[in-house]
């Protein structure tokens, strides 16, 4: 019963979400009738704080476990702020994770403008990077990190940038793009709720890059962002170099799973040729590409050269969540 009525008021938060700014009536076929709106706290419904919050994708919480992500006053071409631990004190002690302490990703609201950088860490718990805010517009600055002693976290606020906003349209779902000179091919179909892998695949000149170079302790680092709310996805990499079976390129495996249906935006961070290049793509989780007869089947219109299997496929762990 209790695992019900958690899933019911996810399933109105979701509504409210998607039913309130985008009109997607597919997601409302899941969710119980509710009249009027809702403020999005799935825990009202409840009053389950721990268990629904266990539930949450990264991201969304300015404040979690204790651990609360502030802005700091900055001069303009800067971005700073701290992490106040459960003593109200800033922390001042992380774990490494990817090769850093923190990750600092910035999106706008409208999924465009993505920037992952690492900023320095002062004695006082201040973190301050030139900022990664490219232009005018609502941004969702995301901190991933693990405080030492505590669990992996990652934090969410949003900023304001003051000025003339153009919000861009979402990209049409794309299994390629380029990036300065790369071309980038995308194999797979996340599905809500389980585990499915997703391959990437980089040439240049129609030539496979066989030699791309270790960023962040892997071949590639994965970010997914979802449409309506910026629900944050940090990708697992499925394999790390010097493993003995992971190749540098052309093709990199991640291991992702989606919270929900709907739209994503993919960013896939890679280094070549000494510098960091990131690709991206919108994906519909849980609708098969056009052509494919079922959620399980390989996709079809992938390059059939392309990467075989990882045997990484299934995991069969819904309810993982990074966060
Ligand atoms: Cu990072």
């Amino acid at each position: 019963m209790r695992t019900v009525t958690r899933l019911a008021g996810f399933a109105v938060g979701l509504a409210a979400v998607f039913g309130t700014t985008y009109g997607i009536g597919r997601v409302v076929d899941r969710a119980p009738v509710v009249e009027g709106r809702h403020d999005g706290d799935a825990t009202h419904a409840t009053g389950e704080h721990d268990e629904t919050t266990e539930r949450l994708p990264g991201g969304l919480l300015v404040s979690d476990r204790g651990y609360t992500l502030e802005p700091v006053d900055a001069p303009a071409d800067e971005f700073a702020f701290r992490i106040a631990g459960p003593d109200g004190q800033p922390v001042t002690r992380y774990d490494v994770a990817h090769d850093k302490q923190m990750h600092l990703i910035v999106a706008r609201r409208d999924l465009s403008g993505f920037r992952h950088v690492h900023p320095e860490l002062a004695p006082d718990g201040t973190w301050r990077v030139d900022t990664p805010l490219a232009g005018a517009g609502q941004w969702r600055a995301f901190a991933d990190f693990t405080p030492t002693g505590g669990e992996p976290l990652t934090l969410g606020v949003d900023v304001t940038v003051p000025g003339e906003l153009t919000e861009r349209p979402l990209p049409a779902p794309s299994t390629s793009t380029t990036v300065d000179g790369y071309t980038v091919t995308l194999t797979g179909s996340p599905q809500p709720g389980r585990t499915s892998p997703l391959t990437l695949t980089v040439s240049r000149g129609g030539q496979p890059v066989t030699d791309l170079e270790p960023y962040l302790g892997a071949y590639g680092h994965l970010v997914a962002l979802r449409r309506g709310d910026l629900a944050y996805l940090h990708v697992h990499p499925d394999g790390a170099p010097g493993d003995g079976r992971t190749r540098p390129g052309p093709a990199v495996t991640f291991l992702a799973e989606v919270p929900s249906a709907g739209s994503y935006r993919l960013y896939l961070d890679f280094r070549h040729g000494g510098a960091v290049h990131t690709a991206e793509f919108t994906v519909v989780a849980g609708t098969p590409a056009a052509g494919t007869p079922a959620a399980d089947a390989p996709p079809t219109g992938g390059d059939p050269s392309g990467p075989a299997p990882t045997g990484g496929a299934d995991h069969g762990t819904p309810g993982h969540g990074h966060n």
